[in-house]
């Protein structure tokens, strides 16, 4: 029931808008987040005090509390009904394309009758918005261009596309007078392969002021909530942000339950309630007396677990393996000490071996691989044999003249249908790693494809499957591949399975943590094809953080002597 009405609420405040009726659409709004954070039915909630018991929710005044408890006894709310017969449309699926707010929709429904993403697809295949719609070519193709991005990606970003931007984003807003803690919330900092919005959380004297910077700020494209506690703005690129101002007592609380994820927050929820306590993201609180709500630490400790990192809040053990204190101690963002797969112009690859080394060194690591692609793509210009021995000469001779940096001889060596290599074995053996990988091939059925790899990582030379399973985050699927007999292979093979931090966030979190149980090692690599992109080393490793990773199950937290130690 609660959800029921969350969604009735906003699509009330929505159609409101829409009629550009004042204030009451933030009423709804308002109502719709509150019964969103309770932690008790609202049906319960009017059985046990009444209306009565529906006013005292926070954020719930008396005309609305009259349309729940409508709800409740007749399962309809009248003044809905009467809105939806004016515009009946699938105003939260219209609404999710970017670019389309509440005029947008009515202007849809008047001019064209478009009720839902289909038929607004339709009436731009058949030149409708522009011919009789009354809108511009411009936002015709701006429309068309988020449906196809909707389509593909869900209206997701890529992690290592929306980092960056937040982090500018925050830097905008810390500087506005009267900002005290800052943070940002949900699927970024669990640091998710994708994010769908920006949820950020501060801490300020001044709310309204901070509202109206926010609001404001540049490259704001449409401000579509604006309150004293919370607004929610879409930015230019269509990325949605959330701000929320909290008072510093429930700053923690605030940032635990937005952090999520959902499932992490439930079951948690149920862990409090257990304990007799009620935990909602203002504090955890029993009855009316606030337990804790400062800070997440807190909150954690008084339902018997140690704080967790965000990564892992996925209800997938965690909150178990927390209650009992033995949680892992994660990789750490400054463990890697070097980077197992970089490319350079020899092959595909941007700048110099030279310039990759300085720009390694640079960003704090000790040692890099150079793993140039071989023969068989031959589009990257692949080194065969004999300009793989020249590239090795060519590292010797850098290595005498550089300091503070040292390079390994590797190679990117190309994994054929057949499971063979397409560089000789004398060869691979003069090299200092290994790495393998699929680059052609992609639809072998699963048998032949786990065959074809099993029998690459068998080569007594290959150190390191990299990239195992082919996936490109929101533009390829994995290959099918038996994950399972791959990591038992690499276990019996001593083979490392990489974990790429460019797209491919290759392998998964899931399997990571599977290959770990399995005590088969990682390697995490940027797979950097030009000097700024060793930055991509920061995906991976939080990409081995939600995989549960240590220290210890990571070759290249270790200095470059050791690490060569662990390889074949
Ligand atoms: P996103 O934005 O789709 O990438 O994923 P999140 O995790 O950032 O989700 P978002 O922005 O919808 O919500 C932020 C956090 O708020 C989420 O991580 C956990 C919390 N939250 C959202 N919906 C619910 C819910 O229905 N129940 C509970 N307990 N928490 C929720
Ligand atoms: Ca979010
Ligand atoms: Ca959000
Ligand atoms: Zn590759």
């Amino acid at each position: 029931m609660n959800s029921d009405l969350v969604k009735i609420f906003q699509e009330i405040a929505t159609l409101l808008d829409i009629k550009k009726v004042a204030f009451k659409p933030r009423a709804y709004e308002k109502a719709a987040f509150s019964i969103e954070s309770l932690s008790e039915e609202v049906g319960e909630i009017y059985k046990n005090k009444g209306i009565k018991g529906l006013e005292d929710i926070s954020g719930i005044g008396g005309g609305i509390a009259e349309k729940i408890e409508e709800y409740i006894k007749t399962g309809k709310i009248k003044e809905y009904q009467k809105l939806k017969k004016e515009l009946p449309v699938d105003i939260a699926g219209l609404t999710q394309i970017e670019g389309i707010g509440p005029q947008t929709v009515k202007k849809l429904y008047e001019n064209l009758k478009i009720k839902n993403a289909t038929g607004l697809e339709e009436a731009i295949k058949k030149g409708l918005l522009t011919t009789r719609g009354g809108f511009s070519k411009k936002t015709e193709e701006r429309i068309l261009k988020s449906l196809g991005f909707l389509k593909a990606g869900h209206g997701r970003y890529y992690l290592g596309d929306i980092l960056p931007i937040a982090r500018d984003i925050i830097e905008k807003i810390k500087t506005f007078p009267g900002v005290e803690q800052i943070e940002y919330a949900g699927s970024l900092r669990r640091m998710q392969e994708t994010v769908g919005d920006l949820d950020i959380l501060i801490t300020s004297k001044y709310p309204s002021k901070i509202m109206d910077f926010f609001v404001k700020m540049p490259g704001v494209v449409e401000v579509t909530v604006k309150g004293e506690t919370r607004s929610a703005v879409r930015l230019n690129l269509d990325i949605h942000a959330d701000l929320r101002v909290m008072s510093p007592e429930s700053f923690g609380a605030a940032l635990q339950y937005f952090t999520g994820d959902k499932y992490h927050n439930i079951a948690l929820r149920e862990i409090a309630i257990k304990k007799g306590y009620k935990l909602n993201e203002y504090g955890l609180f029993r009855g009316k007396k606030m337990i804790a709500g400062k800070t997440e630490k807190e909150i954690y400790e008084k339902l018997g677990m140690a704080w967790m990192s965000p990564e892992i809040r996925t209800n997938n053990g965690e909150i178990e393996v927390a209650l009992t204190h033995k949680l892992p101690k994660l990789i750490d963002y400054g463990d890697i000490k070097g980077d197992l797969q970089v490319q350079t112009d020899w092959t595909d690859g941007e700048h110099s071996i030279k310039d990759m080394a300085e720009a390694a060194k640079k960003q704090g690591l000790q040692y890099i691989a150079i793993t140039d692609h071989t023969k068989s793509l031959a589009m990257t210009g692949g080194n065969d044999e004999k300009r793989l021995l020249k590239q090795m000469a060519e590292i010797d001779k850098i290595n005498k003249s550089l300091s503070g940096i040292k390079i390994l001889k590797g190679v990117e060596v190309d994994i054929k249908k057949d499971g063979s290599l397409d560089i000789a074995d004398e060869v691979l053996v003069q090299l200092d790693v290994v790495g393998a990988s699929v680059h052609s091939h992609f639809n072998l059925s699963e048998e032949d494809q786990t065959k074809r790899i099993i029998l690459a990582m068998e080569n007594q030379h290959v150190d390191i499957l990299f990239h195992p399973t082919g996936r490109i985050v929101g533009r390829r699927e994995a290959y099918k591949l038996d994950m399972e007999a791959i990591i038992k292979a690499a276990k019996r093979t001593k083979t490392i399975l990489e974990a790429n931090g460019s797209s491919r966030l290759d392998l998964k979190d899931e399997h990571i943590r599977k290959a770990i149980e399995a005590e088969v090692r990682i390697a995490i690599d940027s797979d950097a094809h030009s000097i700024d992109q060793f930055s991509f080393l920061e995906y991976g490793i939080a990409q081995a953080r939600r995989g549960w990773a240590e220290k210890k199950d990571v070759i290249n937290t270790r200095s470059w002597q050791e690490m060569l130690k662990l390889l074949k």
